[in-house]
């Protein structure tokens, strides 16, 4: 067996940070993959929403090899060609004055904490190392040590102390609670929050939390910070997931499909009064802004717009949830999500976890995985069409029955 032998060897010489699901896959197009006996899956992860263009988009990979062929990377020392297209065409396109370019996810949240304790103390006049970041239960915002001191998750964060002071977490969807803690502290520089928390399990807030958060931090002089690494880019219906209550966030993070999975590119986008406090020499990163992401970059949003992902994750989620509410399985305990970004919690039958679940489904010829086992994501790429969202359900139901 191929697959075993590819499993046994990442066993062998690879860390064991991860438990994936015992598929090894070769090759990727559009909403599907192909492992390494050959067997197509429809992909209904993305690799967590990096993957919204769908694998291998056309496109984004011309303008990822056009470029390699000519430029790759020159650091920050130097200008390039490239990089102030980029960053013309990406503020305008999200209505931000500047772009602060990074690579990961996580080196864009770590960027906008950075930028909101130096707004802290150069703007607001908070003094110095007083700053305060809120922050809430049950989020997901990377694995750096600064971002695991203010997990509520004990797996991500457990063993990594001393952890990083400056911290306070209140519950998320609890407007009350946000409003209590700015009435309290006056050090609060900024409150980060996901508008929909994708680790936790699609965990959509109340209508109306975003603006109420928004409002709040207004009304207390306190930057909002949306990491929208998960949820941006289309995913939920929406170009990003702040625009379904029509607020602006003061620091902006995107990545994931930011580069449509082709390359890790990731950005924080702000105004002038904030990205400005940061100087020349005062943060960085070698591949940050490269020609390569820069070129990746454009190209992902541009196919965002011109295949309408936004559009099609807005009417194909209503259709999942629709065809998933039907299933009459006592392992469905509800399916929630936004667009295309949606959860099922399960309820474990005759010892059969959601593990079980999605390895049959993986027979299936779905892939999906449980986050904090007992809930599955399902996230296809938003260019599957509604004929193969139609048949991933039927062979997603088949699963359910054959646990009946
Ligand atoms: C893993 C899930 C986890 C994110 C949000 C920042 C980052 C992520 C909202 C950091 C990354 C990834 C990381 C990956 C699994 C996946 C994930 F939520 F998407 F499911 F872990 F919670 N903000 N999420 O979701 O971005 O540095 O990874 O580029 O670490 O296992 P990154």
């Amino acid at each position: 067996m191929k697959t075993q032998k590819f499993i046994e060897r990442e066993e062998r010489y690879g860390a064991h940070n991860y438990h994936p699901l015992p598929v090894v896959l070769d090759k990727g197009e559009g909403p599907y993959v192909w492992d390494v006996e050959g067997k197509r899956y429809y992909d209904f992860l993305s690799a967590y929403s990096a993957v919204n263009q769908g694998h291998c988009h056309p496109k984004i990979v011309k303008a990822m090899t056009k470029q390699a062929k000519k430029l790759t990377l020159t650091s920050r020392a130097f200008y390039n060609s490239v990089l102030g297209e980029f960053e013309e065409y990406v503020t305008r396109y999200f209505g931000y004055d500047k772009v602060l370019p990074m690579n990961t996810g996580a080196e864009g949240v770590e960027t906008a904490l950075k930028l909101a304790r130096k707004w802290a103390y150069n703007v607001k006049g908070t003094a110095e190392d007083e700053a305060v970041i809120v922050t809430c239960e049950g989020n997901f915002h990377g694995r750096t040590i600064t971002v695991v001191s203010f997990s509520t998750d004990p797996d991500a964060r457990k063993g990594y102390g001393p952890y990083t002071p400056g911290f306070v977490t209140i519950p998320y969807n609890d407007p009350d609670a946000l409003e209590k803690t700015l009435e309290d502290n006056k050090n609060i520089a900024a409150f980060l929050v996901e508008p929909i928390q994708g680790e936790a399990g699609v965990n959509v807030p109340d209508d109306g939390y975003l603006k109420k958060v928004r409002d709040l931090c207004s009304k207390h002089n306190v930057l909002f910070i949306a990491d929208e690494v998960q949820t941006g880019i289309a995913r939920t219906g929406k170009l990003l997931a702040c625009h379904h209550e029509e607020v602006r966030p003061d620091i902006l993070i995107l990545g994931k499909a930011l580069s449509g999975g082709v390359y890790p590119v990731s950005a924080v986008l702000a105004d002038n009064e904030i990205m400005l406090t940061i100087k020349p020499g005062e943060h960085g990163s070698t591949f940050g802004g490269n020609p390569i992401a820069a070129r990746v970059a454009i190209a992902a949003l541009e196919v965002v717009k011109e295949e309408k992902l936004a559009e099609r994750a807005e009417k194909l989620g209503k259709i999942f949830r629709k065809e998933f509410s039907s299933i009459p399985s006592e392992m469905i305990v509800k399916v929630r999500g936004k667009g295309l970004l949606n959860a099922v919690v399960i309820r474990p039958k005759g010892g059969k976890t959601a593990w079980d679940v999605c390895v049959a489904m993986k027979e299936n010829g779905v892939l999906a995985k449980p986050t904090h086992g007992h809930i599955i994501r399902f996230a296809p790429p938003l260019v599957i069409k509604e004929k193969e969202l139609r048949d991933a359900m039927e062979r997603i139901k088949g699963t359910f029955k054959q646990f009946e």
